[in-house]
């Protein structure tokens, strides 16, 4: 039975074997990292959490438009799955909320905080801002605002990696909430006709907007929606970046093997709102507070790397270096040009039906 009961952010409910006389993935270990690899994991994940804290605050100050998502709490999940892809041949795709899939992917954060700001410095140009930042050259496919549509586009990039016989997975992200689309099972249905490389990653975070899980899904263990089309799945801590990057690692056996797809449902949390515009009326403070002060992920591996004898010193050492890097973007952010008003029309598609 591959699944890795939930230690956090909720315990698992007691689960029947979903599918009988199907092959199974192995049962997944917490992963075993070297100092240098904590150490990196936690370098990541601060890296996110200050980049997005100063996303918030320029959205306060009216230097980022439209909407924006942020990914506070949830910064184990991309980080763990995304250290064990092969940067050459994986492919990765999101939702709108996708700062940090892109920084755990090792984008500069100078050029996403240029795009969130709109600057013509930035990933798209300037042109697509939070929610729609693509780029081919790490096969970063976005960046969707459409809920769901990552997950036929991900078995889409997933049939070309078949296809083109390239060796890639497909990392398709989606939440929650998603994971309630008609297009994820027509998707999951396919891939596991065709054997298509890709793992379904549920971020699930508890909520989609205002919505909990339990109000929202007759089945609220995710791991198990892949059970109609006999696609396996597991459920991880997604608060431990260990207990992500040792699952993960099963799931790439599996995928890689060839033997198709496989959903992967990381229980995570986000402490921000759904968006900058979240009134946050749909959960108490108290909760998620325990969450921060429970399960945080960065708090789980300073624990970890303090107990491998890494000083306190050490990890500010850290901490101003990260500082450092994201004022540095916020300033390249703020001194980029907006893009000429001659660039309207380039990239996009301008046309009659
Ligand atoms: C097809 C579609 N329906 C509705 C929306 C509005 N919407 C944007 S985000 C969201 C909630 C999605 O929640 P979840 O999938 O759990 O992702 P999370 O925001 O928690 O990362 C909704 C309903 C949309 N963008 N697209
Ligand atoms: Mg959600």
């Amino acid at each position: 039975m591959a699944r890795t009961p939930a230690k956090s952010p909720a315990a698992a409910k007691p689960k029947a074997d979903p599918i009988p006389n199907r092959e199974r993935p192995g049962e997944p270990d917490r992963y075993q990292a070297s100092k240098e690899e904590l150490l990196e994991f936690y370098r990541q994940m601060t890296l996110i959490r200050r980049f997005e804290e100063r996303a918030g605050q320029l959205y306060g100050l009216g230097l980022i438009g439209g909407f924006c998502h942020l990914y506070i709490g949830q910064e184990a999940v991309a980080v763990g799955l995304q250290s064990a892809l092969n940067a050459e041949t994986d492919s990765v795709i999101t939702g709108y909320r996708d700062h940090g899939h892109m920084l755990a992917y090792g984008i500069d954060p100078k050029v996403i905080m240029a795009e969130l700001t709109g600057r013509q410095a930035g990933i798209s140009k300037g042109k697509g801002g939070s929610m729609h930042m693509f780029s081919v050259e790490h096969k970063f496919y976005g960046g969707h605002g459409i809920v769901g549509a990552q997950v036929s586009l991900g078995t889409g990039l997933a049939f070309k990696h078949k296809y083109a016989n390239d060796g890639g997975v497909c990392l398709a992200y989606f939440g929650d909430g998603a994971a309630n689309q008609g297009q994820v099972y027509e998707s999951m249905n396919m891939a596991e006709l065709w054997k298509l490389p890709i793992i379904f990653v549920i971020e699930n975070n508890q909520y989609a907007m205002g919505t909990s899980v339990n109000r929202a899904s007759s089945e609220d263990q995710l791991y198990r929606r892949g059970e109609s089309f006999r696609v396996p799945g597991m459920q991880v801590d997604g608060m431990d970046v260990l207990a992500v990057r040792g699952a993960v690692e099963e799931a790439l056996k599996w995928v890689r093997a060839g033997k198709g797809p496989i959903v992967m449902e990381l229980k995570t949390y986000r402490y921000r709102g759904h968006s900058m515009s979240d009134p946050a009326k749909y959960r108490t403070r108290d909760e998620v507070q325990a969450m921060k002060d429970k399960s945080d992920c960065i708090d789980h591996v300073k624990r970890e790397l303090e107990a491998l004898g890494v000083t306190e010193e050490e990890l500010k050492k850290t901490d101003k270096d990260i500082r450092q890097i994201v004022a540095e973007a916020a300033d390249f952010a703020e001194q980029s040009p907006e893009p000429d008003p001659k660039e309207l029309y380039t990239d996009v598609l301008v046309g009659t039906y």
